[in-house]
């Protein structure tokens, strides 16, 4: 290195960029760094502990680095060979002893939270049961016990365990969110003797209301990026409110305009969407009640106002392979773009009739923490 590079900082950019990246990692709606479930909290217990015994052995090597390189420093003129300590007993028992001692209490720690997290919730009686079935590129969740069905946005009660059953239709998908729990693989699976084989199962929760970004984190094809969700944790009170409404049958057609906007919808997206969360049928799309109040179309495109969400909805619908690229996959059941289907007007009445499809339950605007 030439002398006097230091002096004129030029790492500091470098630091500057990377204080800004990792400055993205303490957003609550997405970061394990502020959990907001048990089995998040547990990771961070454990990703501390390891981190703490960590600095430790690096405090206590650079430590001793110090005082044996100004201690046993050579001195000019001394060409003495020193003492040698090649097979000491006693120092090969510390340097073995003291990193068993600390694998064992790493091990001891992990398999313990490791055990817990996996404990199966699935016969008791105040967990929610929740199935959930990865598609290419998108989430479906599914309530055993209400009879109802959603996609992309999943609705829970703060504080109750969520005993989940796990499952892909096409490849290998897994499901993460951040703030509240480590992932789990969805399989492909296949029926036998009327059991589904391959299912993972686990539990999760919530501690606080909020909403919470999940993600696919496993590499399943060319819009894997935007497989996004949301986990919308809402108090058990609200929840409840939420599962009856989702009971209820869709809203009739209150102007003649929604009336047409249903028709268009019967004749083209039937086929693949319902707008009944009780339509529990295996359908290819997801289903598509309560749209008017997802977070996001798509599961990326923004819907925060009755604008945007009228916007993003015409974008996807006109043409859904620009938002989210498919794989030309023999098979693989695509929505296919409207663009040259539907004319203005028929557009105009598709997009009022979706937005009427909404409850009267609205998500909590921002986790906790914020
Ligand atoms: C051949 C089946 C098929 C047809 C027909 C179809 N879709 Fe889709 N649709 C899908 C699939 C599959 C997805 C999920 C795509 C993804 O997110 O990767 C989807 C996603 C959507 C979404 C996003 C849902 C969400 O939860 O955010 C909307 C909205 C939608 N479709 C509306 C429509 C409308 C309106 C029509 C009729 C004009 C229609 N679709 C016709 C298969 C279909
Ligand atoms: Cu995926």
């Amino acid at each position: 290195m030439r002398k006097g590079r230091f002096k004129k900082w030029n790492f500091v950019p470098i630091f500057t960029l990377l204080a800004l990246a990792l400055a993205g990692c303490g957003d609550p709606r997405v970061s394990a760094l502020v959990p907001q479930g048990s089995n998040a909290r547990e990771s961070l217990y454990l990703i501390k502990l390891s981190a703490y015994i960590m600095f430790g052995v690096m405090a206590v090597v650079i430590l001793l680095l110090a005082v044996v390189l100004i201690r046993f420093r050579a001195k000019k003129d001394d060409a003495s060979i020193p003492k040698q300590v090649e097979g000491s007993n006693l120092l090969e028992f510390i340097w073995t002893s003291i990193p068993v001692l600390i694998i064992t209490v790493l091990a001891v720690v992990t398999l313990n939270l490791t055990f817990s997290m996996a404990q199966d919730h699935s016969d008791d009686p105040n967990a929610l049961k929740l199935e959930v079935i990865a598609h290419q590129y998108w989430w479906e969740f599914r309530y055993p016990d209400l009879g109802i069905v959603t996609a992309q946005d999943l609705y829970i009660p703060a504080g109750k365990k969520i005993s989940v059953e796990l499952y892909s239709a096409d490849v290998i998908h897994s499901f993460w969110v951040p703030a509240l729990t480590g992932k789990m693989d969805t399989n492909p699976g296949y029926i036998k003797d009327g059991i589904r084989q391959n299912v993972n199962r686990f539990s999760f929760d919530a501690e606080t209301t909020g909403v919470f970004l999940g993600k696919c984190a496993e590499l399943c094809g060319p819009s894997h990026p935007l497989m996004e969700f949301k986990v919308i944790a809402l108090s058990e009170d609200e929840f409840n409110r939420w599962a009856e409404r989702m009971k209820e049958p869709p809203a009739k057609a209150a102007s003649a305009q929604v009336q047409a906007g249903e028709q268009v919808f019967q004749q083209n997206c039937m086929s693949c969407h319902a707008v009944d969360a009780t339509d529990t049928a295996n359908r290819p799309g997801p289903n598509l009640a309560n749209i008017g109040n997802r977070l996001t179309i798509a599961g990326v495109l923004p819907a925060g106002t009755d604008e945007e969400r009228a916007e993003s909805l015409k974008k996807w619908i006109e043409e859904p392979n620009r938002t989210k690229p498919q794989n030309d996959v023999p098979g693989t059941v695509v929505m296919p773009p409207f663009k040259d289907r539907l004319n203005a007007e028929q557009m105009d009445d598709l997009l009022r009739y979706l937005m009427e499809q909404k409850i009267d339950v609205t998500p909590p605007k921002t986790a906790k923490g914020n």
